[in-house]
């Protein structure tokens, strides 16, 4: 029954997994990632204007690793007021950071002429746990005044991974028993995968060889994204080296 059957995984990191309204007059800026709301301050493109209670999130599916870093740029517009009005930075449950700033802090831009408004970019390296294979971020702000005279927007949405993992699946969909190997992570050189694999989820530049002899004629298949469902493969071994 043993064959040569392997898997190798080739991990090139850190993987920019995500960004999104990066530039003066992005595009995707209008996509609904995190809102559909967008403005524009001294001709720059951002999502916003958000006030009051308004909270941003982005929710990522189907996404393995252990190690990431969020970043992002704040617009802060008009007057906030320094220990009330903020944005708080949350990755799942998780506060990174709570962001504030004075109604003087900035210059002139946009909006409220009375007040300075600022770009300023911010990122956060946070851990996600072990059998976690989604991911929320969000943005959520406390504003006590309305639109016309505190708001803030955010740009530059960026999410790289610093310890990125594959994930397998006994079942189609990544449902069912899962098994993964993260980049980093000391694993022996050869190991039992304890089920037949049915799905696997793989990230934008990392690669999976794997190979039975009882599959496509023995060829070695290299995969480069995501397989929601794969024909009958059994693997006995696993070898991580690029
Ligand atoms: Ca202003
Ligand atoms: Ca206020």
């Amino acid at each position: 029954m043993p064959g040569v059957s392997f898997i190798k995984v080739l991990f090139l990191y850190p993987i920019f997994y995500y960004q999104n309204c990066m530039d003066a007059q992005s595009g995707d800026c209008f996509n609904n990632d995190w809102s559909n709301q967008v403005a524009e301050c001294a001709g720059i493109l951002f999502k916003g204007r958000f006030c009051c209670e308004d909270q941003i999130s982005l929710q990522i599916n189907n996404i393995v690793g252990l190690k990431f870093r969020f970043g992002f740029t704040i617009v802060k517009i008009d007057s906030w007021d320094p220990g009330v009005d903020n944005i708080k930075v949350i990755a799942e449950d998780e506060v990174l950071d709570t962001l504030s700033f004075g109604p003087y802090e900035g210059t002139s831009m946009c909006f409220n002429t009375d007040y300075q408004d600022l770009f300023a970019s911010y990122s956060y390296m946070f851990n996600l746990p072990q059998g976690k294979n989604s991911l929320k971020i969000t943005l959520k702000g406390y504003f006590n005044e309305k639109v016309e005279n505190e708001s803030w927007g955010a740009k530059r949405f960026t999410l790289e991974m610093f310890i990125p993992c594959v994930e397998f699946y006994s079942e189609c969909n990544f449902q069912g028993q899962a098994w993964r190997i993260c980049n980093g992570y000391q694993t022996s050189q050869v190991r039992d995968i304890p089920f037949e694999i049915k799905s696997i989820i793989i990230a934008n530049g990392i690669q999976v060889k794997m190979r039975n002899p009882k599959y496509n004629s023995g060829q070695t298949q290299t995969f480069t994204s995501s397989q929601q469902c794969l024909s009958s493969y059994q693997f006995p071994k696993y070898n991580q080296n690029g």
